[in-house]
């Protein structure tokens, strides 16, 4: 990077299921990215610290019922509530992973199966967010999801809804996913996330361009 500008930080997203072990992941990650001297930051979504980010919690605890189309548009109010931070850090040479993001937003949603709330018009509400530069997609059948601890206390943690989840993620798909059975050990997904993330942010940091959803 020879244009004086500090090299901008990576956009990593990992999604899945519930209970896949993304949290894990994600912390790992970022860890191992500081101790080789990478500034990175773990973030989730829904970020429910914010006054939306509570609402979203009231109605994932169902506390609440809300209609369709509102929680989806609380979902991607969150995400946007935080574009400008997000586009700041990484401008900034921060690497972001975050524990879910739009992907999550559209897939949930759409696995809802309501007609107006398609995959496409999903989409299009995304798009004035950057798109990840890596999607980890962390897989396991809702099975085996169901039979991890805590599984089964929030609103959409129901094995039949997880299989649609596990569709609509699968259409997601392309070129900027890896997919990565989360069935094995903590330390042996760790080892295949770090070297599907080290160059990634490698090509952020000489300077790849940061994309758009959904180009
Ligand atoms: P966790 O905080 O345990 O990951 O659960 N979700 C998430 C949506 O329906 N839409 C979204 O945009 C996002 C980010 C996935 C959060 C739950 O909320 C769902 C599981």
């Amino acid at each position: 990077n020879d244009s004086g500008r500090r090299p901008r930080g990576a956009l990593i997203a990992f999604e899945g299921g519930d209970r896949c072990g993304k949290t894990t992941q994600c912390s790992k990650i970022v860890e191992h990215l500081r101790s080789t001297g990478v500034d990175a930051v773990m973030w989730r979504f829904p970020d429910r610290s914010t006054s939306i980010g509570q609402s979203i919690n009231a109605y994932l605890a169902e506390q609440s019922h809300m209609d369709d189309a509102v929680i989806h548009m609380l979902f991607v109010a969150n995400r946007l509530e935080k574009r400008d931070e997000m586009l700041r850090l990484l401008a900034g040479g921060t690497t972001l992973v975050l524990d879910r993001y739009s992907y999550s937003g559209v897939a949930y949603t759409a696995a809802k199966g309501v007609p107006y709330l398609s995959m496409e018009y999903c989409k299009s509400l995304e798009v004035l967010l950057p798109a990840a530069d890596l999607v980890v997609h962390m897989t396991m059948t809702p099975e085996s999801m169901a039979a991890r601890g805590g599984y089964g206390e929030e609103r959409y943690e129901k094995v039949e809804f997880q299989s649609k989840v596990m569709a609509a993620f699968e259409a997601l798909r392309d070129e900027r996913w890896a997919v990565i059975d989360a069935s094995g050990t903590i330390d042996d997904i760790h080892e295949q996330v770090t070297s599907i993330v080290e160059p990634v942010v490698r090509c952020a940091h000489n300077g790849c361009a940061l994309g758009r959803l959904w180009d």
